[in-house]
């Protein structure tokens, strides 16, 4: 196989081995985030496809995460940075109930390489343990990742928590996952949030928001 679809393959089937021999070859010929955008997640696309239609069980779904990670992970040290820090502190979490976390590890990469300090207290983080970091590290702004449909329920209770703390307009919040729609964001939790809340469709786009939260 040529080398990209390689790259693809290796994710949705697991395999480790040549990998960072791989992502050397492919980074001679286009840039850390091209190679993520274009064929990882290609890759793992394929893998959400087959794990839904029950084709891949589990197991071999975590395996392909794995893969997923260790690559960003021999990526990111060659990714272009571009200011130094201290634009601004952002908080990563993925919410309660929900371990998926490549998406948000993503964000932290691409928000971090581009000015902004990120604070990322991980999966699982129930709303006390979002707000508790948010004012200990004191952010600017609260980001929430959820991948499962239960997380967009969790992260309406979520805003609704905020208002009745009365820390709405203390954070806007910035919200993506792949069970997210703009629609939902931008027209229900608009609605239910005091503060402001925005939809970002993937990293970049997280990054945007943040610089218009800063600006
Ligand atoms: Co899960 N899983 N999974 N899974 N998994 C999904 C989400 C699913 C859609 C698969 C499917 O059925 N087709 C499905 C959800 C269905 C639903 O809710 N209706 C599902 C399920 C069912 C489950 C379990 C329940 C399975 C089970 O146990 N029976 C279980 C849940 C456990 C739990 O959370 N309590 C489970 C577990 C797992 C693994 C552990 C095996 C693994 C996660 C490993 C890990 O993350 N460490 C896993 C994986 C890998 C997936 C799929 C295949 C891929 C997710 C991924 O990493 N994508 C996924 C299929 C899919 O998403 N279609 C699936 C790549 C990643 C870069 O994309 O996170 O969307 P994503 O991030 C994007 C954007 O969304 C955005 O930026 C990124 C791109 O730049 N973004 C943000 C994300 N967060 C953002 C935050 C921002 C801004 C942008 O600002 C704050």
């Amino acid at each position: 196989l040529p080398l990209f679809e390689r790259l693809e393959k290796r994710i949705v089937e697991g395999e480790v081995n040549g990998l960072e021999a791989d992502l050397d070859a492919a980074m001679r010929e286009k840039n850390p985030i091209d190679i993520i955008n274009e064929n990882l997640l290609a890759g793992m696309k394929v893998v959400g496809e087959l794990f839904g239609s029950g084709q891949m069980q589990l197991p071999f779904v975590l395996q392909s995460a794995e893969v997923m990670k260790t690559a960003v992970a021999h990526l990111e040290p060659h990714m272009e940075k571009t200011d130094s820090g201290g634009k601004g502190k952002l908080l990563l979490a993925t919410v309660k109930g929900d371990v998926h976390d490549i998406g948000k590890n993503l964000v932290d990469i691409i928000v971090s390489n581009n000015g902004y300090d990120v604070v990322n207290i991980g999966i699982k983080q129930p709303i006390n343990a979002i707000l508790e970091a948010a004012e200990e590290h004191r952010v600017d702004a609260i980001g929430m990742s959820g991948l499962l449909v239960k997380s967009t329920v969790v992260m309406k209770d979520n805003l609704q928590e905020m208002n009745s703390r009365g820390v709405a307009r203390k954070y806007p919040v910035l919200l993506g996952g792949a069970a997210l729609t703009r629609t939902y964001v931008e027209n229900d939790l608009d609605e239910v949030y005091e503060g402001d809340v925005r939809y970002a469709k993937d990293a970049f786009e997280g990054l945007k928001l943040m610089d218009r939260v800063m600006a």
